[in-house]
């Protein structure tokens, strides 16, 4: 058994006795009892990188917070190449560049502000960098295992508010947007590039709901419009404990795709910036997503996916994924 099992083991045998001791942060009822029978961890793999309090803080929340990870430095290269991207400088096979629909209907503004998010970006080497960096892979084995595929890639330039609300991402599941098992094979990590709070619109998380299933989720139904693909889950508790994740330049959350998210509305004037990769194991399978609750993203994937390579044949859901995720660690085994 490794060093860092056995105090794993010795921390639960301890927790049996005193559970209030390890939670680091209120959650709600559900989820984690400290019976006699230590629960096996499920979310979380013995690597022996996290420490028993963040594996067990993980299991128990579906989120761990990790401060300083990525360097000024990186997150300043980032910053320009999507300034260079947003002046057309560089151009970037497979990029979907993503306007704010309040911004985009309004009149003339220059094209760095109308852009609200990068997507794919796997083809561009130096943002592509950040799903590659071995700090971050290091906690991604953690959730994942060693072999690891980046599925999806963000740049998130979240608008200030031009007053309709727009800005605001709806709760969600990320897992929705994934037709791959198993989830907790798969992980988010989410790093701010400037410091986020309240005031510009910082993650906002529904602890341990990670727990639960994958739930229906459809366009909200918001005044001011909503953002393209920026579905909502329809019914959850809206009673449940809320935590707004306030963090500083180059602090990462990783999470887990189940885990009910979103985030606020940007009350500042300036462009709140995130960058993130989702990985899985590339031990992952792919599921027909026919019959449940996906189908609705399904059908809105294909379309744009016929649009953008103008194909004439139908592509699957499956190989949108599958030519767009990306090897970082070990081997291509199944994904
Ligand atoms: O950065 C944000 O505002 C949240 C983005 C998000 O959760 C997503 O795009 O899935
Ligand atoms: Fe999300």
């Amino acid at each position: 058994m490794s060093r860092a099992a056995e105090r794993l083991k010795l921390l639960i045998n301890h927790l049996d006795r005193s559970p209030a001791a390890i939670r680091a942060a209120p959650t709600s009822a559900q989820t984690f009892t400290y019976s006699s029978q230590p629960q096996r961890l499920r979310y979380t793999l013995d690597t022996d990188l996290l420490t028993p309090e963040q594996r067990l803080f993980y299991e128990e929340n579906g989120f761990i917070l990790i401060k300083n990870l990525v360097s000024e430095e990186d997150i300043d290269r980032f910053r320009k190449e999507f300034e260079r991207i947003c002046r057309r400088e560089v151009k970037v096979p497979g990029l979907v560049v993503m306007r704010d629909v309040a911004i985009a209907r309004s009149e003339f503004v220059s094209d760095q502000k109308a852009v609200s998010k990068l997507q794919d970006f796997q083809e561009d080497p130096e943002l592509f960098r950040y799903c590659t960096l071995p700090q971050i892979l290091k906690y991604v084995e953690c959730f994942t295992g060693p072999n690891i595929m980046a599925m999806h890639t963000m740049l998130i330039n979240k608008p200030p508010d031009a007053g309709k609300k727009t800005s605001r991402h709806p709760m969600h599941q990320d897992l929705h947007y994934f037709p791959f098992r198993p989830a907790d094979r798969i992980v988010c990590s989410w790093t701010a590039m400037e410091k986020v709070n309240r005031q510009n619109g910082c993650l906002v998380v529904l602890p341990g709901t990670h727990t639960g299933t994958l739930q229906e989720h459809d366009y909200p139904e918001w005044e001011g419009g909503v953002n393209k693909m920026y579905h909502g889950v329809r019914g959850y508790d809206p009673q449940h404990l809320r935590v707004h994740l306030e963090m500083e330049k180059g602090d990462t959350v990783f999470f887990h795709p189940l885990l009910i998210h979103g985030s606020g509305m940007n009350q500042t004037q300036g462009f709140r910036k995130a960058i993130s990769c989702h990985y899985a194991s590339a031990d992952c399978y792919y599921i027909d997503v026919k019959g449940t609750t996906q189908e609705n993203i399904e059908k809105e994937v294909k379309e744009i996916a016929a649009r953008k390579y103008a194909l004439n044949e139908e592509i699957s859901f499956k190989d949108t994924w599958a030519f767009r995720g990306r090897l970082v660690q070990g081997e291509r085994v199944s994904l």
